[in-house]
């Protein structure tokens, strides 16, 4: 049986959740992301908190305010939830939450110092109000928001299931660390902990999202839908000039690899 999902109230700020003001503070391979931090965070200066981990995978708040813009021209209209499947300290969600276009939000991500700092950057923002937290294994989580059952919808305290064919997802998975930089060519296949078999899997009913390295082989996206399948759009997304990152846009599949009409 799938677990049951509450709704995550706010998580305390733990040792972990860090707010640097002086270099010294920070471990030395996280300086040159600390020195980057009012790129990541133009507000950061507010008491904006990360873990240590975060400062790697963090999306810049230019790059998810125009990932959450696009999100809303790409996937179709019909799609009134969204579903942040790694939420990291927050900052594709608020901008998600930022752009009004989404019904509802959830955002999922499973260690909770990460999460505790989501939130508090959220109300930084003035919207995490307009967010559903849930603490989990988005794989799990996923499964339990996709699995009907009304007797989970009669408790007040869980969080309600989604209806698939109005829910469009957004995954900005880790990606193994720094050390992706060095393939002139990022094998998808090798993605660390989750590749992007494994995800698509998960996610192919819906319309879904994937931020992935920059230099991610693009032979590999195109092999997830069949010939003659719905389109797949690829966006790089810059900083000053240069790829940060790219955004492949995935529309929903039947069993056959065909599209899933939307309404
Ligand atoms: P980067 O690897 O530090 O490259 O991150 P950059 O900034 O070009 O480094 P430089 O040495 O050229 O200055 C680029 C972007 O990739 C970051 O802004 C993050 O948004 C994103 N990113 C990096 N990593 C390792 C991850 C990851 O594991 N997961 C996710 N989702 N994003 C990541």
């Amino acid at each position: 049986m799938t677990p049951k999902y509450m709704r995550a109230k706010s998580l305390p700020l733990t040792d972990e959740c860090h707010h640097w003001t002086k270099i010294g503070e920070v471990p030395w391979d996280l300086q040159k992301y600390w020195q980057q931090r009012y790129t990541i965070f133009p507000y950061y200066d507010e008491g904006i908190r990360l873990t240590n981990d975060a400062w790697f995978g963090v999306t810049p708040e230019t790059v998810a305010t125009r990932i959450a813009q696009d999100m809303g021209q790409i996937i179709s209209p019909d799609k009134t939830t969204l579903v942040d499947l790694f939420a990291g300290v927050g900052a594709n969600t608020i901008a998600f939450a930022q752009s009004g276009i989404w019904g509802r939000i959830i955002a999922i991500e499973r260690d909770a110092a990460t999460l505790a700092c989501a939130q508090h950057n959220a109300d930084l923002y003035g919207v995490g109000d307009c967010i559903e937290w849930v603490h989990g294994d988005s794989f799990d989580v996923l499964k339990y928001l996709t699995s009907p059952s009304a007797e989970d919808d009669d408790d007040a305290a869980a969080v309600k299931k989604v209806d698939v064919s109005r829910t469009a997802l957004f995954g900005s998975p880790p990606w193994g660390g720094p050390g992706y930089v060095t393939d002139a060519i990022f094998d998808l296949s090798g993605m660390e902990p989750y590749n992007l078999a494994t995800m698509h899997a998960a996610y192919r009913r819906m319309d879904h999202a994937l931020f992935l390295p920059r230099t991610s082989d693009l032979r590999q996206i195109a092999r997830l839908v069949p010939s003659g399948g719905p389109k797949i759009g690829v966006v790089q997304y810059c900083v000053k000039g240069a790829s940060k990152a790219m955004v492949t846009y995935i529309p929903a599949q039947g069993e056959e690899g065909n599209a899933v009409k939307s309404n």
